[in-house]
């Protein structure tokens, strides 16, 4: 038994369902998935790839929703158990730093990190093409933007949850302007959140099957007594388009722009209804974590097949070991 350490606060409400008996896997479904079904709310056809923290006595998120007219956009979502959720019936109102409106033209798969005090969203917009999007808040109620970090084309923007040698490091991968068949993982650093550089590769595509195509990061990094535990997208492509598996990696405490280790196996694909079958079949899309430092507990929030929420829980040992025990 390897006894991994999450450097993270404790979050002893945060949603839980130990291992099925008869559940080898290093991450498993929650029974109820998925947890935001279609049509939340009017003029929102669906809800997915979003993200979640602990906020006061629960949580709160940002959401991925299609509207309607078919634009995606952000919403807000408050939840007291972090698995039913209320959403604001209106979009975030983003200003800029005058306060003006500045809302994007779209916005799609959002992240959300907390450093030190304050939150960060960051997204995929457009900047004359698709690129990341990104804000800060304190309250929930003002999100101010801040300069978009990466010229285009660019998509899923990670932050890390605190600085790296006094600097903010952000994950991101490079693209082209539509369903991109390659891509990246790079991470750039930054001492104040405006000006972004030192940009180093991570990793990209590999041998495995489930991610021979491109790769991009998922959820925050998770800091643990191993390194930062990075839950990221591995995309292969069929006859019959793309498959999106969640993927593992442990990347080096203080340079996380050095692998450690990486799973050749993928920790989750596509298997359930809600997985395969959706306005894009066979997406499986981690965003956000919550984990409880006490325990180790992790839960994974991530989309599905473009249409749905679901959830998914492993422990700090759990997968840190398997991706330890498979990594090439
Ligand atoms: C990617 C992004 C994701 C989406 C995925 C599968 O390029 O657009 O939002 O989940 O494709 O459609």
């Amino acid at each position: 038994m390897s006894n991994v350490k999450l450097i993270c606060p404790s979050l002893p409400g945060m949603p839980w369902q130990d291992r099925p008996q008869d559940c080898a896997a290093p991450v498993w479904r929650y029974s109820e998935n998925p947890v935001i079904g279609r049509n939340p709310i009017p003029e929102v056809a669906r809800i997915f790839n979003s993200a979640v923290a602990p906020y006061e006595d629960g949580y709160i998120g940002v959401f991925r929703g299609e509207q309607t007219n078919g634009v995606p956009y952000i919403y807000l979502g408050r939840s007291a158990d972090g698995v039913k959720w209320d959403f604001e019936r209106s979009k975030i109102n983003f200003v800029d730093r005058n306060g003006n409106p500045a809302q994007p033209v779209y916005a799609y798969d959002p992240r959300l990190v907390k450093v030190e005090d304050t939150y960060y969203a960051m997204w995929c917009q457009d900047f004359h093409g698709a690129s990341i999007g990104l804000a800060e808040t304190k309250d929930f109620k003002t999100f101010t933007r801040l300069e978009n970090p990466f010229i285009p084309f660019n998509r899923n923007a990670v932050l890390f949850p605190r600085k790296i040698n006094g600097m903010y490091v952000m994950l991101s991968r490079p693209s082209d302007s539509g369903h991109t068949p390659f891509g990246d993982i790079f991470l750039s650093q930054s001492p104040d959140m405006e000006f972004w550089g030192r940009h180093c590769h991570v990793m990209g595509k590999s041998g495995n099957w489930w991610e021979n195509l491109k790769v991009g990061g998922g959820a925050a990094p998770i800091e643990t007594s191993e390194g930062w535990l990075l839950f990221y997208h591995g995309v292969t492509g069929t006859c019959n388009g793309y498959v999106y598996s969640i993927g593992g990696a442990i990347l080096n405490i203080d340079d996380p722009s050095k692998v450690l280790y990486r799973c050749q196996n993928f920790l989750l694909t596509p298997e359930e209804w809600y997985e395969e079958r959706g306005f894009v079949p066979n997406v499986c899309f981690p965003c956000a974590t919550l984990q409880d430092g006490d325990t180790g507990r992790i839960a994974i929030y991530y989309g599905c097949a473009d249409s749905y929420v679901g959830l998914a829980f492993t422990t700090a040992d759990t997968v840190v070991d398997y991706i330890k025990a498979n990594s090439n």
